[in-house]
């Protein structure tokens, strides 16, 4: 239930009750795709990270372990060791981005795992089926994402499809959740928005899923190689077609400059691999940019990644001890590298939150939003 506290301009400051506790918003959503965070983050690591909801992927956790493993061993929290909410990922985008040889048709989607070439069929009733026995919080609708730039013709086909799948996947979640076996009867469902760069489709998708009064509502289909001024341009469009009521959700997005305009946009909830894999590669954020750690100017330097910060990594280490480690390719050095990014990003909601609870969001965005692009 979305439950909104305060506005400033089109940015909202919500909380969103879940079965598995609250989440602040705008909030950012930490990327565990195989069930765990890359750089060797536990589910105990991001309670003192401030993660407030952990993602994980569908597609993957089917390919391997297997979600029905999952379901025996109680569903992805018990598994995982992970009590707050969790959100899954259909396997749309993942089976777009990631499947060789896919077969696309009315009824799903047929492809080769990327693990071990095995023969997969996804659908809507099966990605429901999937993340019924995963148990999460948050189920995804099971979308296309079409690749960018796309034809106006395959576009507006590939969109009617994802509204059909839409229904389906409706009608399948109803069923799943009324189940005596299920795990999690209260398992909610967000629809998808598509319609690549095209304003018109944008607006007749999101009319149409509209209609089908799901939890919340995601914008996809963006972040996949389009100019930022195209991808706001985009949020603006469908943001007065998307319902007041309903929490808002900007798949796969971004950079702390980019959360920051899509929260001034009306955007609530954000995710996104970019912390963990620049971590991994060196890139740190600071308050003043990110840093590449890679770079020789920083190794005798005795400051931590950020003077401000607060972090367990930015408490006890130095930018030259961390970029020695990661050089080594010590396993620390990434850990420490991750942690302090998605610290970074969670602390950044938490600012974003305190400015819109205070009525200067506006100021917020002005320091910060260029400066963090
Ligand atoms: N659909 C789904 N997951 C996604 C996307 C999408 O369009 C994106 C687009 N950036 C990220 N993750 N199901
Ligand atoms: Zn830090």
């Amino acid at each position: 239930m979305y439950e909104l506290l305060k506005t400033e301009g089109t940015a909202r400051r919500a909380q969103f009750h879940t079965v598995h506790g609250t989440v602040q918003t705008p909030a950012f959503m930490n990327v565990g795709t195989s069930a765990a965070i890359k750089g060797g983050i536990s589910s105990y690591d991001l309670v003192d990270l401030k993660c407030q909801v952990e993602l994980c992927n569908t597609y993957h956790l089917h390919v391997r372990p297997g979600d029905e493993l999952i379901y025996r061993r109680g569903g992805l929290h018990r598994f995982m060791g992970w009590e707050r909410p969790i959100l899954t990922d259909s396997g749309g985008f993942q089976v777009f981005s990631l499947a060789k040889l896919r077969k696309i048709k009315e009824e799903g989607v047929t492809f080769h795992s990327h693990v071990d070439g095995r023969k997969i069929f996804m659908s809507p009733e099966v990605s429901m089926q999937i993340q019924s026995h995963l148990g999460s919080t948050i189920a995804m609708a099971f979308d296309e994402c079409v690749e960018n730039p796309a034809p106006y013709a395959y576009s507006k086909a590939s969109c009617e499809r994802t509204t059909r799948w839409l229904a389906r996947c409706k009608a399948e979640m109803d069923r799943l959740n009324s189940l005596p076996e299920t795990i999690n009867p209260h398992q909610m469902l967000f629809g998808i928005n598509q319609g690549c760069t095209f304003d018109d489709l944008r607006i007749e998708h999101m009319k149409a899923i509209r209609e089908l009064d799901l939890d919340g509502y995601a914008i996809g289909g963006l972040a996949v190689g389009e100019p930022k001024e195209e991808m706001y341009h985009i949020i603006e469009v469908v943001e007065p077609y998307m319902p007041k009521d309903k929490i808002r959700y900007l798949m796969g997005v971004g950079t702390p400059g980019n959360i920051i305009e899509a929260v001034a946009r009306g955007v609530d909830l954000f995710d996104c691999v970019m912390p963990s894999r620049n971590a991994r590669h060196g890139h740190l954020n600071t308050w003043q940019g990110i840093i590449n750690l890679n770079n020789a100017k920083y190794a005798e330097d005795d400051r931590p990644i950020d003077e401000t910060c607060d972090c367990p990594t930015c408490r006890h280490h130095s930018r030259a001890y961390i970029r020695h480690l990661l050089k080594a390719n010590e396993m620390l050095g990434m850990r420490l590298a991750v942690m302090h990014n998605l610290y970074f990003y969670n602390t950044l909601m938490e600012r974003i939150r305190e400015a819109l609870d205070e009525g200067r969001f506006a100021q917020f965005r002005a320091q910060y939003a260029d400066l963090l692009d």
